[in-house]
């Protein structure tokens, strides 16, 4: 039987139709060879519904729809307008926000009332946020001599190629459409297998909001499938990328290895956080809990490695078992109580259980947590919290992305610069200090895309964000945002210098 291109579905105390179909030219359509993918809520490990799944040759119907939006349409849409559609799209999100946060709870597990409610925010932020920006796109003018000058055009690319991971499907999702739009692109963007749903409904908004068809193409499928042909695509100018570093390293080859497309990434991380002993104690274990436990720990810049001074390190210690045991309430992403929902698939699960399983091994101390969450069905794991930790250890070595911190001691900060710059990442880092002297020097020194001073995991849609190291290339947000989706042309004027 073929799969519908849509279906009624009830998650919780919300019943719509959800769309199944990959979105291009603004209609829900099947995939061309009938492939299909199902999609698991995590709290409950049922199947919630199956969508279409792209393969190569839906990559290509949907470069060639986004290619003739571009050519036919777009290229001549002003900024103003371009301005007008993007707002358009942050009043619907805010129509249909019980719908989407209800999806986001469903298929990703995050608490509804909670993460879900906040990721809608924010892309209704970062709309609003490039809307203002899109008819302001503008060059320099620079003058060579009196009868010599030339003004500079920032173009945008055309064609944009856009994969997106599973820990925000909403979010990474606008955090890259907007930029992207603002400036005069067309997209076609693969959502992850694992949280098809959200994106799929936000087609219906993009039609609602008037967008002519192509220009924002939205295909559900495997990475291999339906990701590698986007990236390897000779019509696609460039290439977007929220994913492990490994993907981003294949992304680049693709990219290399077809038309030299441009390429951004936003790639894993394990974020240093550092606290000294002069800093506002109270605050610091907040912060820190905040910034590894929030979204299930499933965050690229969660500070999951922290550093404290051996001064205050076992007060520290025994305060944050203390904040992590009273402050997360684990169990259903619908319950309005709940600030910890299952992490987003098996996999996920599994992953983050052997990486607690080589933390025993490897004689890090086990504060609280390091197991399964007991509730019955789901995916959860138990905020988790080691101590006593040695740089060479799997757990301080790799990204968990799950609700795991590791804790280590230093006595200098020479020793804390050190350890935080230990990585092959460069995404975030936080410092816990009242000395302003030393904030600022080692905020100089962490190689880090990031610095967050007495806060951490914050983050703010004008605020430019990208990884330094293995962390990635380029930088999303803020009008450092735009700059990755443009390209600069010169155009030389002569007003009389004669050969
Ligand atoms: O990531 P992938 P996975 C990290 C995190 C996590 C690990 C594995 O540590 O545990 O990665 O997660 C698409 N060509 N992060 O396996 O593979 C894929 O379909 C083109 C950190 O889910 O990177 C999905 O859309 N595309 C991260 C996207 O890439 C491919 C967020 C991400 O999947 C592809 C997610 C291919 N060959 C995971 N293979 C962050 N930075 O926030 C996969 N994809």
């Amino acid at each position: 039987m073929v799969l519908p291109v849509s279906t009624k579905i009830t998650l919780g105390d919300v019943t719509y139709e959800q769309p199944t179909g990959l979105f291009i030219n603004n209609q829900f359509v099947a995939a061309k060879n009938g492939k299909t993918l199902a999609t698991v809520n995590p709290a409950t490990e049922k199947v919630i519904t199956e969508v279409h799944a792209a393969d190569k040759d839906d990559v290509d119907i949907a470069v060639a729809a986004a290619r003739k939006a571009y050519k036919t349409v777009w290229k001549k849409t002003p900024g103003a307008e371009r301005s007008k559609l993007l707002h358009k799209l942050a009043d619907l999100m805010e129509e249909h926000r019980a719908t989407l946060t209800a999806i986001e709870a469903a298929d990703s597990g995050k608490p509804r009332n909670n993460n879900a409610t906040y990721d809608v925010d924010e892309c209704i932020n970062v709309f609003n946020y490039y809307g203002g920006w899109a008819d302001k796109i503008q060059g320099k003018t620079i003058m060579e001599s009196d009868d010599k000058f030339a003004f500079t055009r920032h173009q945008p690319f055309g064609v944009c190629g856009q994969i997106i991971p599973w820990n925000y499907p909403l979010a990474m999702a606008a955090w890259k459409i907007g930029p992207a739009i603002a400036t005069g692109n067309v997209i076609v963007l693969k959502t992850a297998e694992q949280t098809p749903l959200s994106m799929l409904y936000f087609g219906n908004l993009v039609v609602k909001a008037g967008f002519p068809p192509g220009v924002i193409n939205i295909i559900s499928g495997y990475g291999k499938d339906a990701g590698a042909p986007l990236a390897s695509h000779m019509d696609v100018d460039k290439i977007a990328f929220t994913g492990s570093t490994a993907t981003g390293k294949l992304i680049m080859q693709m990219a290399a290895a077809s038309n030299l497309k441009a390429v951004t990434l936003e790639c894993g991380g394990k974020s240093p956080m550092l606290v000294f002993d002069d800093a506002d104690f109270e605050q610091a274990v907040k912060w820190a809990v905040f910034g590894i436990m929030y979204n299930q720990g499933q965050v690229c810049c969660a500070t999951s490695r922290l550093y404290v001074q051996d001064t205050i390190y076992d007060k520290f210690v025994k305060a944050i078992k203390a904040e992590v045991e009273a402050s997360t309430k684990m169990g259903d992403p619908f319950n309005d109580e709940v600030g910890h929902g299952p992490q987003v698939t098996d996999v996920q699960q599994k992953r983050v259980l052997s990486y607690i399983d080589a933390g025993k091994k490897e004689g890090a101390t086990l504060v609280t947590g390091g197991e399964a969450g007991s509730s019955g069905n789901g995916f959860y794991i138990k905020p988790t919290v080691f101590a006593d930790v040695k740089p060479e250890m799997t757990i301080v070595r790799e990204e968990i992305f799950g609700p795991v911190v590791v804790v280590g001691k230093f006595s200098t900060e020479e020793e804390a610069l050190e350890l935080a710059n230990d990585t092959i990442y460069g995404l975030g880092a936080a410092i816990f200090t009242q000395n302003i002297t030393r904030a600022h020097k080692l905020a100089n020194e962490i190689d880090a895309g990031t610095v967050w001073i007495n806060s951490t995991n914050d983050s703010d849609i004008r605020i430019p964000f990208g990884g330094f190291k293995m962390s990635g290339i380029g930088s999303e947000l803020g009008e450092y945002g735009l700059k990755t989706y443009t390209q600069v042309k010169s155009v030389q004027i002569n007003l009389g210098s004669r050969l």
